[in-house]
């Protein structure tokens, strides 16, 4: 099971509150440096990846290395993945977005998830994270916005597969918590954490 997003979205806070392991978290980009892996049972492994994409202290080259090395285990790993949780940080896509298009580029959330579904053949779950800083009506047209630039016609509506959630106050972990549930028992896991 591997979670994704771009750096300080809150992979390593959502992870910590769903499963009560001890990542490391932090208030700055680029806290989780590595491909970080825990083991959830005996089948199981769940990884923490580093952020994608521009981060400050960061140069250019050494991002774009990090983005590689993510595509790279994607790929290599694709037949042992059982789960994506993809983390979109809410409080800030738009903006992060128009900052993208300026430069002619589309959002980093909306391509990685295309990635995930290429790779994976499915849309992976899409945790909206860090509600408790904006209100409802920027997060309803934030995540139109994000389906909007990921909906592709070949595949399931990734509007089933979007939790908005807080790691902070813990709003909808328990949501996402049974969705990953539901998809690893699909495949034939067991949980490895307990559930709501
Ligand atoms: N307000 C608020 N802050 C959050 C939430 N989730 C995470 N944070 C904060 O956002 C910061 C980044 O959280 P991390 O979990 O380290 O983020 P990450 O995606 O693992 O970051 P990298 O490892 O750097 O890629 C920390 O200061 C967290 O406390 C949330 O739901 N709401
Ligand atoms: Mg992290």
């Amino acid at each position: 099971m591997v979670f994704t997003g771009r750096p300080n979205s809150g992979k390593s806070s959502i992870i910590r509150e769903i499963t009560g392991l001890d990542v490391a978290t932090g208030k700055h980009p680029g806290t989780t440096r590595s491909i970080s892996k825990y083991s959830l049972s005996d089948d199981l492994v769940l990884v923490d990846m580093p952020g994608f994409g521009r981060m400050m202290g960061v140069s250019k080259r050494l991002a774009g290395r990090m983005l590689n090395r993510i595509i790279d285990f994607l790929e290599s790993n694709a037949q042992d993945i059982v789960l994506i949780v993809h983390v979109l940080d809410i409080s800030t896509f738009q903006e992060v977005t128009r900052r993208l298009e300026k430069k002619g580029l589309i959002s980093l959330d909306a391509e990685m998830v295309g990635f995930h579904a290429k790779t994976l053949g499915e849309f992976p779950l899409v945790a909206a994270n860090k509600i408790d800083k904006v209100d409802e009506k920027k997060i309803k047209v934030s995540l139109e916005e994000f389906v909007h630039l990921t909906s592709d016609e070949h595949l399931a509506n990734i509007s089933d597969r979007i939790y908005p959630v807080s790691a902070k106050t813990g709003e909808g972990i328990g949501s996402l918590k049974n969705a990953i549930h539901e998809r690893l028992a699909a495949k034939g896991y067991r949980t490895p954490f307990r559930t709501h």
